[in-house]
């Protein structure tokens, strides 16, 4: 890294674990410093004129103004460097991105789901087949409603939290929400997409550096956003099958698919009392509702 590049780090962001994640560094690291640039630059400029035009030198107004074509030029040169930065480096990053997959041959495909408030990972297991989902199927030991009857789910890996991914081989999500719109956000791999209900949404990324990355969520979606975190951990090849291995007996043991477990002190999964349930999720039974407003305690009758 060279020492221009510690503006990043000390704006807070954390190092880089990704394969494309020094391309976004490198704007990043332009930007910051254009703006600095532009910071010092306009507070210079108008602590200059507060004191050239002050009232003792200049009681009254000119109505005149500025003749010189300096401050046209030097907002010019703002707009054309602005321009290049989005053009010539922010679009086309952004479009290959969007546009150039990894071969599905070679990469990992995850299947993740966003709700109020945490992450669960869906991966297809030893087949390489995703079990058949449905939304009627949801429940607490089941948070993804996989279909118990369907052969290629028996096999699937469901995790709530924490995803392991090997190291150098490119891993494709395919995001989606329960509930309201989330944002999954991989600070250290330079990537964030939102999950929205209803839609599914591709992303990738490949890692680069063994180690266990922060997922957290980057919309406000509810009065748990705050602790909406997960992990993503970077394993080697050999504690990625390991892990692996270990997932795959534990869904088999298992009769549902479900083979999620909650970390202790994790809120327990489905709707928060006090949010919106997701629409079309499993229906939970509607409190008895007073018919009327609370008895009053009868009145006594007046005179007893
Ligand atoms: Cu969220």
């Amino acid at each position: 890294m060279n020492s221009l590049a510690l503006i990043n780090e000390f704006l807070g962001q954390p190092p880089n674990a990704s394969e494309h994640g020094y391309q976004i560094d490198h704007i990043l690291e332009f930007a910051h410093w254009f703006m600095a640039a532009l910071f010092v630059g306009w507070s210079a400029f108008f602590i200059f004129v507060l004191i050239r035009f002050r009232k003792s030198r200049h009681p009254k107004a000119d109505h005149h103004g500025v003749r010189s074509a300096i401050s046209t030029h030097l907002e010019f040169s703002c707009v054309l460097i602005e321009a290049v930065l989005l053009l010539g480096f922010a679009i086309p990053l952004w479009a290959k991105r969007v546009n150039e997959f990894p071969p599905t041959g070679d990469a990992i495909l995850v299947h993740v789901v966003g709700q109020q408030f945490n992450w669960t990972f869906h991966m297809p297991g030893p087949d390489g087949q995703f079990g058949r989902r449905e939304i009627g199927l949801v429940s607490n030991s089941n948070p993804l409603g996989i279909d118990p009857n369907d052969p290629s789910g028996k096999d699937d890996i469901v995790v709530l939290g924490e995803l392991h991914v090997p190291v150098n081989r490119p891993v494709v999500i395919e995001l989606s929400s329960k509930d309201v719109i989330h944002n999954f956000d991989l600070p250290h791999m330079r990537i964030a997409a939102d999950a929205i209900p209803g839609s599914l949404i591709p992303m990738w990324f490949k890692p680069i550096k063994t180690g266990s990355y922060e997922v957290v969520c980057g919309q406000l979606c509810g009065l748990g956003h705050y602790g909406m975190k997960g992990m993503v951990v970077v394993d080697s090849p050999q504690d990625y099958q390991q892990w692996l291995k270990e997932r795959a007996e534990l869904a088999g043991q298992q009769s549902a698919p479900a083979a999620t477990q909650r970390p202790p002190g994790e809120p327990p999964v489905g709707p928060t009392p006090g949010t919106v349930p997701p629409p079309g999720g499993p229906k939970q039974q509607a409190p008895a509702k007073p018919e009327q407003a609370p008895a009053q305690p009868a009145q006594s009758p007046s005179g007893e």
